[in-house]
């Protein structure tokens, strides 16, 4: 982890000729066009988000439906040692897709990705194969909580102050590039054509976490008991999380990369934190970019 220096952040084009900021260097570039060529598996299990977004929550509460809500494993085994970063070589060599290959085939595979849709494996941009669970969270949380987080982690790139990141933020000039592109293109192809793709908007699953288990379990083909779904909405409870080795991030930390004097990987948690970060012309600033580039938008996203 800590064998990197800070990386600058450039505009990259890939082999499939879709350009994105990544953190400069031409080994990353290598892996994300290696992603492109990755081979999926029909009972592959996706977890795909823009950063930030809500991520950890949803691949605990993937892996406990797919795991008869076997939370005693969940604690012993961390999540980062159950999921498999596709493109994780990107920053430690001997992880991502090398790693995926080698899982036993008859095992599910638990895959984690940040990358937009046209970056994921051309396989599983073609085909409906595997089941994909995007992951959206209201830009403005969502913004707020990236800051935070790249301000903390010591490898990653300088965020600079919030008026900046935002100012990047609606640029694309971020790493994993635009929000508004992210989403918009997950949200479309969820739309069109994908029989094996499922949204969740954590904004959803802090209203309702019981339900949005309900709905993801059948999505997933398991069949769950109320009593399991109660087990895992209370072991994915944020509090629990937080608390929990497993997920919270705390080896990230003692390893040096996360710095939790600064900010935590598990911060707050909620809906509508943004409110205690922008001013009320940064907030109306974030209005009309949102308007601009949401205007044909059928997605909606709760603020609070
Ligand atoms: S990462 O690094 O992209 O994988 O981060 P990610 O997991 O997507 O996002 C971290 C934010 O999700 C919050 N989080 C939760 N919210 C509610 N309930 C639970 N259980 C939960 N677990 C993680 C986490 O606190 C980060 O959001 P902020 O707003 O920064 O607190």
């Amino acid at each position: 982890m800590g064998e990197f220096a800070v990386p600058v952040l450039r505009e990259e084009t890939m082999s499939n000729g879709f350009t994105i900021p990544i953190l400069g260097g031409e080994r990353r570039r290598q892996v994300l066009n290696e992603v492109l060529k990755f081979k999926m598996r029909p009972d592959d299990v996706i977890v795909a988000t823009y950063p930030k977004a809500g991520t950890t929550w949803l691949q605990e509460i993937v892996w406990l439906i797919c795991n008869n809500a076997d939370t005693a494993l969940a604690r012993k085994v961390k999540l980062t040692d159950r999921y498999d970063w596709v493109e994780g070589g990107e920053y430690r060599p001997t992880e991502g897709f090398k790693k995926l290959d080698s899982r036993p085939m008859e095992r599910t595979r638990f895959i984690k990705t940040h990358l937009p849709f046209q970056l994921l494996p051309t396989e599983l941009q073609n085909e409906a194969i595997g089941k994909l669970i995007y992951v959206a969270r209201n830009p403005k949380d969502n913004c707020v909580s990236f800051y935070h987080f790249l301000r903390m982690h010591k490898t990653a790139h300088e965020p600079g102050t919030l008026n900046e990141f935002t100012e990047r933020f609606y640029r694309g000039n971020v790493p994993r590039g635009s929000w508004f592109d992210h989403v918009e293109k997950y949200w479309q192809i969820s739309q069109e054509r994908r029989s094996n793709m499922h949204i969740v908007l954590y904004e959803n699953m802090q209203r309702n976490c019981k339900e949005e288990i309900r709905i993801l379990a059948k999505f997933l083909e398991k069949d769950l008991s109320e009593t399991q779904i109660d087990i895992i909405a209370n072991h994915c409870a944020f509090d629990n999380m937080k608390d929990n080795d497993s997920v919270n991030f705390s080896h990230f930390v003692a390893a040096g990369v996360f710095d939790d004097s600064v900010s935590k990987f598990m911060r707050k948690g909620q809906v509508g934190d943004w409110k205690n970060h922008f001013t009320v012309s940064q907030n109306q600033e974030f209005d009309d970019v949102l308007r601009k580039k949401t205007k044909d938008w059928t997605l909606k996203f709760d603020f609070e």
